[in-house]
């Protein structure tokens, strides 16, 4: 079944300078994430789960493995109207200008959106993590007759700052809103989010960057030049016109906007519970369907372990981490909070003796890896002990950088053998 009243549009990133290095080389949708998918894959597969196939990714920065993945992986049917879509920034004879923020993006491809049908544009983020059925969404706008919803989210008042806040009245109409407030603004947006959050601390009412609006209202909006972001102009100004409904989300979510967020995100998967449910038949995240053989371990202690698909693995522990795809790790290594994302192709020992290879891709013998995210395609000599935590300053050299206290090895980076961090 396809949803015909819904049209997806993902905002698929800007500069992405907080996730840097990780953006160094790729554009924030096509950062790997939980060992085998990229960042988009997760709005993609909430709209395929919410039966909304008809989308847009937007996106400013080095596209072509973005473009690559997203052609590589949703393909539909011939007869279907399904389609993902990426449009990069594009300088066309209305505009020589890049996208200035999430609504001049919008504004400068509504002439791709409008040649479609739908009833209601879906706005969502491509940075964060969550498993939603937009149809509830959909329906609550529809019920309330408004022209605009925001899907909602308690927060704590740490978190709120971040954010855009806002207020409702009791039929969760969105009276006010601010984005990203000052600390000090903080004690006049309190919402009544209910007991159970309030035992939380989550006494504020987040917006998720999740938006429903009617077309006809997006069309108008987007007429207005001026305004080039939905969190600081249009969304502050639209409600005061416009009936905005609060969609309080209740499941997980989160932001991954940042190392650090991202980093526990990963982390996060090798819970025993984990918040965020990778094994759920209806609630599946699409990516590319690779043809990988399995792992191979041999004498290796898993402990909160997730491996990908096609590693050869002889370490000597690993533990609460993520192992992404065709990751190599050798002898008696010890790996710990790390988060390896995998090789994008298979070094063949041919290759090695031809090009006169070093140090393989992946992880040597004898390493120790600690609060270490390892970037794909990165060559870790024997012996190398990383160290991460916050006794370490943040530092950027060619091969490494360390955020507060997590050491990230740069894309197709080398490090020598004996190498301390
Ligand atoms: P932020 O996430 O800080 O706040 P923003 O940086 O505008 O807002 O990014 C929103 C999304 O759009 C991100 O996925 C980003 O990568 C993407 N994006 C940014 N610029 C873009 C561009 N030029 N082209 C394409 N994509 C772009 C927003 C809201 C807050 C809300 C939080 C929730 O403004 O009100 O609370 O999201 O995370
Ligand atoms: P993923 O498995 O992450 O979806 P791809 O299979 O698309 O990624 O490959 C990732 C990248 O690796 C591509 O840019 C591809 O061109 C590159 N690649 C594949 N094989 C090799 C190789 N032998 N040497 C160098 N780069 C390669």
């Amino acid at each position: 079944m396809i949803n015909n009243k819904v049209l997806g549009i993902i905002l698929g990133g800007g500069q992405g300078s907080r996730l840097y290095p990780l953006t160094k080389d790729r554009s924030k949708p096509a950062v790997p994430i939980a060992g085998k998918y990229r960042l988009v894959d997760i709005p993609i597969s909430n709209c395929i789960n919410s039966d909304i196939k008809r989308m847009y990714v937007l996106t400013q920065f080095n596209s072509a493995s973005l473009n690559k993945h997203i052609t590589n992986t949703f393909h539909f049917s011939f007869f279907s109207s399904a389609f993902v879509d990426v449009l990069a920034a594009e300088q066309t004879i209305h505009s020589d200008k890049w996208f200035q923020g999430t609504a001049d993006a919008v504004r400068q491809s509504m002439h791709h959106f409008l040649s479609n049908d739908f009833e209601y544009a879906l706005i969502l983020s491509g940075d964060q993590l969550y498993q939603m059925d937009f149809n509830d969404m959909i329906k609550k706008h529809e019920e309330s007759g408004s022209e605009i919803t925001i899907a909602t989210y308690p927060v704590n008042a740490k978190d709120a700052t971040s954010f855009g806040i806002l207020k409702t009245n009791d039929d969760n109409v969105i009276t006010s809103f601010i984005e990203k407030p000052e600390a000090k603004l903080l004690p006049d947006w309190t919402s009544d989010v209910g007991e159970a959050m309030k035992a939380e601390g989550r006494d504020y009412l987040a917006s998720m960057g999740i938006y429903i609006f009617n077309r006809d209202l997006l069309k108008k909006l987007m007429d207005n030049p001026d305004t080039n972001d939905f969190g600081k102009e249009i969304i502050p100004q639209a409600i005061q016109e416009h009936k905005t409904l609060s969609y309080q989300y209740e499941g997980y979510w989160t932001d991954i906007g940042n190392i650090d967020s991202f980093f526990e995100a990963n982390l996060g998967l090798t819970d025993d519970v984990p918040k965020f449910n990778l094994y759920d038949d209806k609630k599946s995240i699409y990516t590319r369907a690779r043809i990988l053989p399995t792992s191979k371990l041999s004498g290796t202690i898993l402990n909160k372990a997730l491996v990908g698909d096609g590693c050869i693995i002889h370490a000597e522990k690993i533990e609460r981490s993520v192992i992404g795809i065709r990751s190599r790790i050798g002898k008696n290594s010890l790996i710990s909070n790390t988060y390896m994302m995998g090789n994008d192709y298979y070094e063949s020992l041919e290759d090695v003796e031809k090009n006169k290879v070093d140090i393989m891709m992946g992880i040597g013998d004898r390493c120790y890896i600690h609060n270490c995210i390892v970037d794909r395609n990165c060559r870790i000599g024997d012996d190398v002990r990383i160290n991460g935590g916050t006794h370490i300053k943040d530092i950027e050299t060619d091969t490494y950088m360390v955020k507060e206290g997590i050491v990230v090895i740069k894309k197709d980076a080398t490090i020598p053998k004996g190498t301390i961090i």
